[in-house]
């Protein structure tokens, strides 16, 4: 058996039982028999338990190597035979457009189905990037740009989204990269770019970089920032544009390759370009200047994997720690330990193991909760409609909650994970020590956890003028109103009903400071020194709601006909938001006393009281 302990169950009943996808919103070439779907389920998680997930050690272990002389990266037969396996069983093709060649599931079974692959071997799905940044292409191209993203999926080619460079990384608008017009219309790319995932491998024949740029052409005027980039379409190879038939090596190599902490089979190079003698060849996508907009395509869909990898990466960590409280004999019960004689136990008998189990089940369970609801959100976009205009701000509105929450939570939870294993956890003969080094990545890459919650609060929040969050808390409301579960979970709606409280008023202080801003500038850094607070603390609301929405399907699946093999599971999802709604939600009165009484001595203080 390979490393990765799936939780197809628990996705089965989020999607089936809790989200029930099968009567949700849909269209002409979106199939939602549950049946079929619960197949496809099933048959991609036996290859993401199996194959999938074998070559994980070993590429990490021998991770992809770099030829300077060539600029040439060589990833490890560990990669390439788990690629191979993808784009073989052609699940590349889940959730791309039908008119691309995609298979139609609703949105929220195809991340069910990205978590399944991630969790096996999330370096890989890195490089799997081609058919989807394809289909981004061929909604924002020209026609002939269309043609070349068909070409992209027809001859399986990969993809990057290259901004970040070695003085731009959060700030993205700060990028020197110039883009030079020619009079044939093409452009000419010169600069460096920094930490570009998949941006050279020997896995696929072409890989299209789509590259953020400084346009400069005569009469065009440049602007500073994030408005003055553009996205250039940059091929490795130059290509005939309707074969795809590659043709000569194109002016950007790769120059470096990052010896990193984790998720190292995945390659992360520098990338230069026009800078070896031969012109890195560009063109403008959708014939635009409107890059940044172009880009964040890309970033949505990214921070939304990101998210969804860090927490499959989670819950496999959780379920590994569990198998091994189950086996590990180690002391005696606690209620026995001045016997000497007394029997040892197996460490799940510790109250303060099934603490930390618990734990990180709650945030396995929740977060996979909270990427699913997301989804379903995309599933209503998708349909399109007159709910599609809510449906795509409350999806805006969650993406940095599933990015920023879970990979934060990830990071702590497969420290519990490994503190469960005890020192056991520290070495390499188990996986959660190379899941929390592949995991730490995912509150840094795609926007940091305090991008996340500046966008959270700024643009998601305060721009949106709280439309979205005020859908989210009238549906929290909602449950809080409704008497399902036959007044068994009063006591946790109450917690709930004050954490909720608790969330609105750090808003309104965090808001408050924001607006004040227009007249006392210095404000917004009370906001700034709290707006991760906010983050993590909707992060917990969203978790406590969705876990206790679960419970209450649960409890109703008790009361009727659970199958008896089948009671321990639904009593573990009504003893999980319980559990969640003791111990995690009252905390948020404490986080919203401290964001209620931000003052300016943080940011008064000297830097040599540093
Ligand atoms: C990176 C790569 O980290 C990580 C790995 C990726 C791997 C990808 C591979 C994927 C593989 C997939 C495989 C699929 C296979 C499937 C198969 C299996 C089934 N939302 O606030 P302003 C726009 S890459 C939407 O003024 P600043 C908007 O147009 C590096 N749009 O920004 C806006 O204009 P307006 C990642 C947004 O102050 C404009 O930007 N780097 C949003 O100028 C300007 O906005 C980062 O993520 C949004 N949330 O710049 C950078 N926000 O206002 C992080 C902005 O008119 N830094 N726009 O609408 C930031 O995000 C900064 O906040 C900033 C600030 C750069 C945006």
């Amino acid at each position: 058996m390979g490393h990765f302990r799936s939780d197809l169950r628990d996705l089965e009943f989020d999607l089936f039982e809790v989200f029930r996808v099968q009567d949700g919103p849909t269209t002409a070439d979106v199939d939602t028999d549950p049946d079929t779907l619960r197949g496809v389920l099933r048959e991609l998680n036996a290859l993401a338990t199996g194959p999938l997930a074998q070559g994980f050690a070993e590429a990490d272990r021998h991770p992809p190597t770099f030829d300077p002389a060539t600029h040439a990266v060589t990833v490890p037969d560990a990669v390439k035979s788990a690629f191979h396996l993808l784009i073989d069983g052609e699940w590349w093709r889940f959730g791309l457009p039908a008119a691309l060649g995609g298979i139609g599931v609703p949105a929220s079974v195809q991340w069910a189905a990205t978590e399944l692959i991630l969790g096996a071997n999330p370096a890989v799905h890195l490089y799997l990037g081609g058919p989807r940044f394809a289909a981004i292409v061929h909604r924002l191209g020209t026609p002939e740009q269309q043609r070349w993203a068909e070409v992209m999926i027809e001859r399986g080619w990969g993809a990057t989204m290259v901004l970040t460079e070695p003085d731009a990384g959060s700030d993205v608008g700060a990028g020197r990269t110039r883009a030079v017009a020619q009079p044939d219309g093409t452009w000419h790319l010169d600069g460096v770019k920094r930490f570009i995932t998949s941006a050279e491998h020997d896995l696929t024949e072409n890989i299209v970089h789509l590259v953020l740029a400084r346009p400069e052409a005569p009469g065009f005027a440049s602007r500073p920032g994030t408005k003055g980039l553009s996205l250039f379409l940059v091929p490795k190879f130059r290509f005939d544009p309707t074969t795809g038939d590659p043709n000569e090596r194109n002016g950007v190599f790769a120059t470096a390759l990052e010896h990193k902490m984790g998720l190292r089979a995945s390659a992360t190079c520098e990338l230069a370009f026009g800078q070896h003698g031969v012109p890195a060849v560009g063109y403008l996508l959708g014939d635009r200047h409107d890059g940044i907009a172009q880009m964040f395509e890309v970033i949505e869909y990214a921070r939304m994997m990101v998210g969804t990898k860090a927490i499959g990466t989670l819950s496999t960590g959780y379920r590994t720690a569990l198998a091994y409280a189950r086996e590990r004999v180690q002391g005696p019960d606690l209620v026995r330990v001045d016997d000497k004689t007394a029997p040892r136990v197996t460490i799940i008998h510790h109250a303060d193991v099934r603490r930390m189990l618990m734990l990180q089940k709650a945030y396995a369970e929740g977060l996979r909760m909270l990427y699913l609801y997301a989804a379903t959100q995309q599933d209503v976009v998708r349909a399109g409609g007159p709910a599609a205009a809510r449906a795509a701000a409350v999806n805006d509105l969650l993406l940095p909650l599933v990015k920023g929450v879970g990979s934060e939570r990830a990071s702590e939870m497969l420290m519990l994970a490994l503190q469960t294993l005890g020192g056991s956890g520290y070495l390499q003969d188990y996986p959660v020590e190379q899941y929390l080094r592949d995991a730490k990545i995912d509150s840094l890459y795609e926007g940091t956890t305090a991008i996340q919650s500046l966008d959270l609060l700024l643009r998601k929040i305060v721009k949106d003028r709280g439309r979205a969050f005020g859908y989210v808390v009238d549906e929290i409301a909602a449950f809080l109103a409704d008497e399902g579960g036959n007044g068994r979970l009063k006591e946790e709606r109450a917690l709930l009903g004050s954490a909720l409280d608790d969330v609105r008023a750090m808003v309104a202080a965090l808001t408050g400071h924001v607006g004040a801003a227009a007249r006392e500038p210095a404000r917004v850094h009370r906001a700034g020194q709290h707006s991760v607070r906010l983050l993590m603390a909707l992060g917990e609301l969203l978790v406590g709601w969705l876990l206790l929405r679960r419970a209450q399907v649960a409890l109703e699946t008790l009361d009727g006909a659970a199958p008896s093999r089948d009671r321990a599971f639904y009593q573990g999802k009504v003893a999980v938001a319980r559990f969640f709604a003791a111990t995690r939600l009252p905390l948020l009165s404490a986080e919203r006393t401290i964001v209620e009484h931000a003052d300016d001595t943080l940011m008064e203080l000297a830097e040599d009281g540093f």
